[in-house]
């Protein structure tokens, strides 16, 4: 029987609890495309939806439903989908809820595949995409209109870790429209530090290739939301639309990582605070985007409602892009690799990597300008870290 808590820690190990016909402690892997029927009038039941049991991978899978199950108690929310990645997450989720002729209203600084599915590929289909600074108020009361059906926002934002107020994003759209789905991407936080739905957003999705699993050993992603959403987005984003399913032996991995969360996320956490707080102080750094820190515009909003300050760290080096690629170039301990949430930290140029989708004039109203640098910082002593980045930094010029 599931466990019923409200602890992190033991709702991470103990929330889905299926039991297998041998006992094993941990959920097998049920490799199989398909499932078999008793009779064609069972296996119609099934496909109605009348009768509960599997039919088809794609569709569900015992290992998936136990992990979804997991997911859907971490964020707060009835009902979870794992997917085969974040990016499945995200098109899965936004195919099913918009139609030709309807609007989103998002965040313009988001994850590059992102606002590049938004900007040059939703566009080709009819929906229309108002990117606005999502932490102004005025910008978002603006923006909304009877065509509005998503509200999408990243918090802390990628690359620069801008805090967008949830509970007020969610107030004031569904107080424009009560039927707008509020969607928050919470890869940087991890329901650990911050749980949007109970913030009074509609639905949740994530990269859990990041910290989720936590290990840089996969590809995945989820979206968690009410059951009648989640339904919807299976029949349709999943099942019919992008077939984005995750596969059983990556629903193995990822139940494996995220049984750590809270035990990694407090690690990663603590030391970039500790590595925020040195490179603040840097001569050769012109600014460092850290929530945790006073000088971080969102610090506030940050505190109410994180946790703690998570594990992500921007900064712009003095002298701009090619400064900041020496710097990145310099790294010993940390490595030149884009991801993050992994136990190695991590060091990207953000202008030319993972916001490379972005072009001149979008990189400077977004807030990443080429200066800047993103460190996803791990598991390593963060002394080690700060002594490789004051290494790193004394390349620059
Ligand atoms: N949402 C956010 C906030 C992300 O950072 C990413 C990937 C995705 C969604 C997409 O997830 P995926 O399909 O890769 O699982 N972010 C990456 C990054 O910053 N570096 O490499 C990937």
């Amino acid at each position: 029987m599931a466990h019923k808590t409200d602890d992190f820690s033991t709702g991470i190990l103990h929330a889905g609890g299926m039991k297998d016909q041998y006992g094993a402690l941990i959920t097998p892997i049920y490799n199989t495309s398909t499932f078999v029927f008793d009779s064609t009038d069972q296996g119609a039941a099934r496909f109605a939806l009348e009768e509960p049991g599997y039919i088809y991978t794609r569709i569900g899978n015992p290992t998936c439903t136990e992990l979804e199950t997991v997911l859907a108690m971490l964020e707060g929310g009835e009902a979870a989908i794992a997917t085969a990645s974040g990016m499945g997450a995200i098109t899965a989720t936004i195919w099913t809820l918009i139609s030709a002729g309807e609007e989103i209203v998002a965040d313009k600084t988001l994850y590059g595949c992102t606002f590049e599915f938004f900007q040059h590929h939703l566009s080709r289909f009819g929906v229309k995409i108002n990117f606005i600074d999502m932490s102004n108020e005025d910008e978002l009361k603006a923006a909304l209109n009877e065509r509005t059906r998503i509200v999408y926002l990243e918090t802390p934002a990628n690359p620069n870790l801008k805090i967008t107020d949830i509970a007020r994003t969610a107030e004031i759209a569904h107080s424009f429209n009560p039927e707008i789905k509020v969607i928050c991407d919470n890869t940087f936080a991890t329901p650990y530090l911050q749980k949007p739905l109970s913030l009074g957003a509609d639905v949740v999705v994530h990269s859990a290739t990041k910290y989720l699993n936590g290990h840089g050993d996969l590809i995945a992603g989820a979206v968690i939301s009410d059951q009648e959403t989640i339904n919807q987005i299976l029949l349709v984003g999943i099942k019919d639309m992008t077939g984005a399913v995750l596969a059983p032996n990556e629903a193995y991995l990822f139940m494996r990582g995220l049984k750590t969360l809270s035990l990694r996320m407090e690690r990663h956490c603590n030391s970039a605070m500790k590595i925020a707080r040195y490179l603040e102080k840097h001569e050769k750094i012109e600014k460092v985007f850290y929530p945790g820190l006073e000088s971080h515009e969102g610090h506030d909003i940050a505190s109410r409602q994180m946790r703690l300050y998570g594990g992500m760290i921007s900064f712009i080096v003095r002298g701009g892009r090619d400064n900041a690629a020496r710097v990145a170039d310099s790294v010993k301990v940390a490595t030149l690799a884009v991801s993050l949430g992994a136990p190695e930290t991590l060091v990207e140029h953000a202008a030319s990597m993972t916001h490379s989708t972005y072009n001149d004039e979008e990189l400077i109203a977004a807030g990443i300008p080429g200066g800047l640098i993103r460190l996803s910082i791990g598991l390593e002593d963060p002394d080690d870290l700060i002594s490789d980045l004051e290494q790193a930094l004394a390349q620059a010029e």
